[in-house]
């Protein structure tokens, strides 16, 4: 352990005499070292993996896991007096990703070290990232999220392209971050930034001037896209993003041994959603200004790059006006004409076009017909595609169509977490779990041994107690380690129904109020971050922190139910709240939610779901069985014809049910009013009462009734652990080392 000596040159003192910080950044010169030393770039073929966001949070201590020293490094500090968990706190959580499809880029690179494959992600070095969450007057507010420290993850390399727009050049820059694989080789994000960012630029709050690209670019992850500034600043920031990677793919190969005639032999790019696509234009322009004619650039490139499709709504499938591009990237234009003359040419069908008849490039379209793979991310998702959403592509390409089940990592996600749980299952069933993902099936020889159940509880309480502790350190929260844990955490959005949630949460209120109470305390807990211009998003987060409030400050109802809304949901908080759930909420509209990956982090922490027959749910549903998770609700085929029909009316609900109706005129109560703001009461009452375009009130009372049930059933507690138990020992499936291996042996071949 070089870690005394580190301390020694940079404080010249013993590791007992450094501050909790000091010694954070002597680990971290100490690790960055070591990631170093297993730096491998072995295989002609290399993946890169492009992607607007990698979500992959607080790195010290995945990385000491996955170097195999982090018992060595807790046990040497412990003996100096320091704590491990202390020194994790000192580190800044990167934010540079949303949700779910920059958390499964970090778990896919995490799977790709640990492989040992050769495969590296590219994106953007967003110096404040996604926006702080500051709750004032129970209303979100958003905030910088500085990370970048002096010394960081990031190292600076001598990579610097000068990246061309419509009227200017901007030069890049490229920092790397080492990902460590377990046991195995590191990896890199490569991260592009421009060299004229300027931090000063942002005022109050996250406003800052839209129009000043060479300051701005890499500023924030997807910057307030209300006005047409922030929209056009998103395509100048994907194009810098592709660009930059384009040029580093082909001189990569090119010192490999490519003639770029061959690059689908050294190169294959992953288009992340669509965020990456410009990828594909881009590279045909310059291996065409590297002396390949057209056909045979489209040829190349088509045989490079696949697609992964995350989600079906049509408004977050992305269609850029073609005057944006004009103004932004005019080079990329003719080539994307003749992409679409290509297609126009071929196939007297609009729908399958890439310019539309309003002049936007769509640009899955693109992805479609200019890659040789398309996938989805869960079986339902995928199927939806080919049925629905994508089904005049499928019919033309039905051999570009896979499906790759999304995945975690177990590192991370269990390992980190959890060592309580994975030394517990290591006593059981030994280690092999932890490079094998599969062998937790042989903890189902233990569901009836209750010596096993119970000290399963055990565990289940502890963690239970230490987020109680955390929430009452960090953010001032008291919770009731003896109630029970019901979670939802994800970012806010009306598909994902947190509403819904919240009009459980009213009509047991009114329960309690009218003298029937619960067997057991319960704890509503949600984490969600609203985007900064999604006006509902904003308005249910306000609902929510209202109930908190009214509920706590009411006695009769404050011993049965608590609310609690966790401020500036991340990573790190995840990292807590997954191990102490009893209860996971993953209740989205059937059809909507293309996988949903906290539900595999929950599952395999031994929490229980509610949820209804969407997404991986369904797969997790069929691996467990009916008696270990709780579905309702109405199925995709069902929401998919009400969409079809258009014949979804919610007042009809909200009349003929008087649950309903008292739970939603108690949105607009005296009693909420006092505490929050009409306007935004008033406009989410009436969103539910005539739109709720996401049909919460047609599953509610079906939600309510499961709801009652699961809690009747979390009081036995022995059967409750069994349930538990058959999760976690159900959950290799998940593992993204899986999905790794799939995505590998169908699309990648490396
Ligand atoms: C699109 C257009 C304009 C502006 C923004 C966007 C945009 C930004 C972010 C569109 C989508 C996203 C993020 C999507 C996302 O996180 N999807 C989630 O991906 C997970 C990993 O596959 C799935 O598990 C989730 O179901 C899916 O919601």
């Amino acid at each position: 352990m070089k870690l005394q000596e580190i301390v020694t040159n940079r404080y010249n003192k013993s590791i007992a005499d450094c501050t909790n910080e000091e010694i954070y950044f002597a680990l971290l010169e100490m690790t960055k070292g070591m990631a170093k030393a297993k730096e491998s770039n072995e295989g002609k073929r290399k993946l890169y993996y492009i992607s607007a966001e990698f979500l992959i949070g607080k790195l010290l201590s995945n990385n000491l896991i996955n170097l195999g020293i982090y018992d060595d490094v807790k046990k040497l500090l412990a003996e100096n007096g320091k704590n491990l968990c202390e020194i994790e706190e000192v580190e800044p959580e990167p934010s540079l990703g949303n949700g779910g499809l920059g958390r499964l880029a970090a778990c896919f690179l995490d799977s790709i070290a640990t492989l040992g494959l050769n495969g590296d992600g590219v994106g953007l070095n967003y110096h404040y990232g996604l926006f702080k969450q500051v709750f004032e007057n129970n209303l979100q507010h958003e905030t910088p999220n500085p990370w970048i420290e002096k010394e960081s993850w990031l190292t600076k390399t001598d990579v610097t392209y000068p990246i061309q727009f419509g009227g200017f050049t901007l030069q890049s820059r490229l920092y790397d971050i080492d990902v460590t694989g377990y046991d195995n080789r590191t990896t890199k994000l490569h991260l592009f930034d421009v060299e004229t960012v300027d931090e000063g630029l942002v005022g109050d709050g996250i406003d800052f001037d839209k129009e000043n690209i060479a300051k701005n670019l890499t500023l924030f992850l997807y910057p307030d896209d209300s006005d047409d500034a922030g929209r056009i600043l998103r395509v100048y920031q994907q194009y810098f993003m592709v660009s930059n990677a384009a040029r580093l793919i082909i001189d990569e190969a090119i010192a490999r041994g490519s003639n770029l005639h061959d690059l689908h032999e050294y190169a294959v790019i992953q288009i992340n959603d669509t965020h990456p696509s410009m990828v594909i234009p881009e590279l045909i322009r310059l291996l065409m200004e590297r002396g390949i004619l057209m056909d045979e650039a489209i040829e190349i490139v088509t045989k490079t790059c696949a697609y992964t499709n995350h989600t079906i709504l049509a408004e977050a499938l992305e269609k850029w006006p073609i005057s944006f591009l004009e103004k932004a990237v005019p080079q990329l234009l003719p080539i994307i004409y003749e992409l679409n003359s290509r297609v126009a040419k071929k196939f007297d069908d609009k729908s399958v076009a890439i310019i539309d008849d309003e002049n936007r490039v769509h640009m899955a379209h693109m992805d479609i017909h200019y890659g040789y793979s398309v996938n989805g991310v869960a079986y339902l998702h995928t199927e939806i595609l080919k049925d629905t959403e994508l089904n005049n592509f499928y019919k033309i390409y039905p051999e570009k169509f896979n499906n790759k089940t999304n995945g975690i990592t177990f590192r991370r996600w269990l390992l980190h977490c959890n060592p309580e749980l994975t030394q517990f299952f290591e006593s059981l069933i030994g280690p092999g779990f932890k490079k094998d993902a599969t062998e937790l099936e042989k903890l189902g020889q233990f569901v009836d041994d209750e010596a096993v159940l119970q000290k399963l509880l055990d565990v289940k309480a502890g963690k239970k107690a230490e987020l109680k502790n955390y929430l009452a350190k960090t953010q001032g929260i008291e919770l009731d380690e003896n109630s029970i844990y019901d979670i939802q955490i994800k970012r806010l959005h009306e598909y994902k129904r947190q509403q819904m949630n919240a009009l459980y949460v009213i009509h047991k209120y009114f329960e309690i109020k009218a003298g029937k109470k619960p067997a057991r305390p319960i704890t509503v807990l949600f984490g969600a971050k609203a985007a900064p211009a999604y006006i509902i998003a904003k308005d249910i987060i306000h609902l929510i922190l209202c109930l908190q409030e009214l509920i706590s400050k009411d006695p009769e109802v404050s011993p049965y139910l608590k609310v609690v809304m966790v401020e500036n949901y991340n990573v790190t908080l995840a990292e807590k709240l997954i191990p102490a759930a009893d209860i996971h909420e993953q209740i989205s509209l059937a059809s909507k939610e293309a996988s949903g990956t906290s539900n595999m982090k929950f599952m395999l922490n031994g929490a229980v779901a509610i949820g209804t027959m969407d997404g991986a749910n369904v797969e997790m549903h069929q691996f467990v069985g009916d008696d270990n998770i709780y579905i309702f609700g109405e199925s995709s085929e069902a929401v998919i014809e009400h969409y079809a029909k258009a014949d979804y009316v919610s007042k009809k609900y909200y009349e003929n049910d008087e649950n309903i109706k008292k739970a939603i005129d108690f949105i607009v109560s005296d009693e909420l009013m006092a505490i929050g703001c009409k306007e935004n009461l008033e406009r989410l009452y009436n969103e539910l009462l005539n739109k709720d375009w996401f049909m919460t009130l047609p599953d509610f009372e079906e939600y309510v009734a499961t709801k009652e049930r699961i809690y009747a059933d979390y009081e036995d507690r022995m059967a409750w652990a069994k349930k538990m138990l058959i999760n976690i020992s159900k959950a290799g499936f998940f593992s993204s080392d899986r999905t790794i291996a799939q995505y590998n042996e169908d699309i990648w071949h490396l």
